[in-house]
């Protein structure tokens, strides 16, 4: 017995070096949809101080040098995570319960220019015409030192309004469809994130972006999603595509720089929520484990029962089982579209009981379909999706993301819109 406990002392040290401890306290972030006009204000000063500091131009510097590990490479999810974080981090130092809420920014995908996160007294609005100043919201009248010194500035890509981004729809077709990281990867990248670094323009489509407070909000999003996925997959250690030297691997250094340096932490270190420095968790995502998740398995597990409330990104819980219960109504007419939503077909049980629940946070399916608009036209044209805007060719070669690619996947994504369109599915968003 003494020996047994003499070796499993011997081997602890090394096992507590890989695995992370778990958080003391977690910081919940929110949808910036639910804040209130005084939590936008307690979020205004923390970042004016954050401002004062030069932490929005350190941290805008440091995205710039990083800028081609960080983008069409597995870098993407764990760098932006480890990123913000470490921004939070910073405001917590002012105000201990700070956190950066997300923005769920599918969910405005329609007219994203009149989302309630883009109005006077939060976000802020588009920069004025003659030099893109953007003159209201927490950043009103700001100025920037880098690439040199000038105002914060915003230009919407349609005049007064912004193109459309990435229909809810597509992002839960992805979280249940995508089996490989680097798909997933791919269709966020070349999705929703440039969808709305170009769509608010002036510095957020430049690799300054982290000027903008945006950038912080939209990237916790797409962590978020990563999350989802992660636990959704049951792959939380999942990690491949183009690395530093060929082939990423757990084991990468976080790209970094003078500015904002992560003394030589991996990538692995990023990879769970709930540990390490990765104190934070979201009010809809799946909550972090208790314990850390053993064998740093890699596996992808080709199951699909996956808990039922991620298999929709929506941050509103009553929209996402309406989502899920009208594509699973829409099998009828399109059967294609188990393909496109194996979580919500692998429902097929579940959904035959009435009144069955969806997952643990309380989401109810009890609308089947909510056929009872389809003889009102104008109704029935109103829920149909519309098509996200392509990302511009000068976009790609900023990145050089190979065009061909972004194409393909931007095309498959107008053919899944055209399969729910051409079905009975009425969006909820
Ligand atoms: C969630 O969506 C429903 C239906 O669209 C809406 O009535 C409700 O206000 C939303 N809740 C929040 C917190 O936004
Ligand atoms: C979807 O269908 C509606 C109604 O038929 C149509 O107005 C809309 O243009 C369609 N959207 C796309 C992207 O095809
Ligand atoms: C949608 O319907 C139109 C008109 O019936 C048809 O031309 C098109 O091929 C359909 N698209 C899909 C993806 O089913
Ligand atoms: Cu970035």
């Amino acid at each position: 017995m003494r020996f047994l406990a003499a070796v499993l002392l011997l081997a602890l040290p090394a096992a507590l070096a890989q695995n992370p401890p778990k958080c003391g306290a977690m910081h919940e972030r929110r949808s910036a949809h639910s804040l209130s006009p005084a939590e936008w204000q307690r979020l205004g000063r923390v970042v004016y101080q954050l401002h004062r500091q030069g932490q929005f131009d350190r941290f805008a510097r440091a995205h710039n040098v990083v800028f081609d590990e960080v983008h069409g490479t597995a870098a993407f999810f764990p760098f932006h995570r480890r990123f913000v974080q470490e921004f939070e981090d910073l405001g917590r130092r002012i105000d201990p319960g700070f956190t950066i809420p997300y923005w769920d920014t599918p969910r405005d995908y329609r007219d994203p220019a009149s989302s309630p996160v883009l109005q006077r007294d939060k976000l802020g609005r588009d920069g004025r015409v003659s030099d893109s100043c953007v003159l209201d919201g927490v950043q009103g009248g700001w100025g920037s030192l880098f690439p040199g010194r000038h105002c914060l500035q915003r230009n919407f890509n349609d005049g007064d309004s912004i193109l459309p981004w990435v229909p809810p729809e597509m992002i839960s077709s992805y979280l249940q469809s995508d089996r490989a990281l680097g798909l997933f990867r791919e269709h966020i990248e070349y999705g929703i994130h440039g969808a709305v670094h170009l769509g608010l323009g002036g510095d957020a489509a430049t690799p300054f972006a982290p000027n903008d407070l945006f950038f912080f909000m939209h990237h916790a999003n797409i962590d978020r999603l990563w999350w989802q996925w992660q636990i959704g997959h049951r792959s939380i250690f999942d990690y491949n595509g183009p690395g530093p030297d060929g082939d990423a691997t757990l084991d990468d250094v976080i790209p970094e720089s003078r500015d904002v340096n992560f003394g030589g932490e991996r990538v692995w270190s990023t990879m769970v929520l709930g540990f390490g420095s990765m104190c934070y968790t979201y009010d809809t995502a799946p909550p972090a484990p208790n314990a850390y998740p053993g064998a740093r398995s890699r596996a992808t597990q080709n199951n699909w029962d996956m808990p039922a409330f991620v298999l929709s990104g929506a941050s509103n819980t009553t929209e996402a089982s309406l989502e899920v219960a009208r594509i699973h109504a829409a099998f009828d007419t399109a059967p294609g579209l188990k393909d496109l939503f194996p979580g919500v077909a692998a429902l097929e049980p579940a959904l035959s009981r009435d009144g069955a629940q969806l997952g643990d946070r309380g989401v109810q399916l009890g609308d089947r379909g909510a056929r009872c608009n389809s003889n009102n036209k104008d109704m029935l044209e109103a829920r149909k999706l519309v098509y996200p805007a392509p990302l511009t060719s000068a976009w790609i070669e900023m990145h050089g993301f190979d065009s061909a690619r972004v194409k393909q996947l931007y095309d498959e994504g107008c053919r899944l819109i055209d399969m729910l369109n051409n079905s009975t599915y009425e969006s909820p968003y």
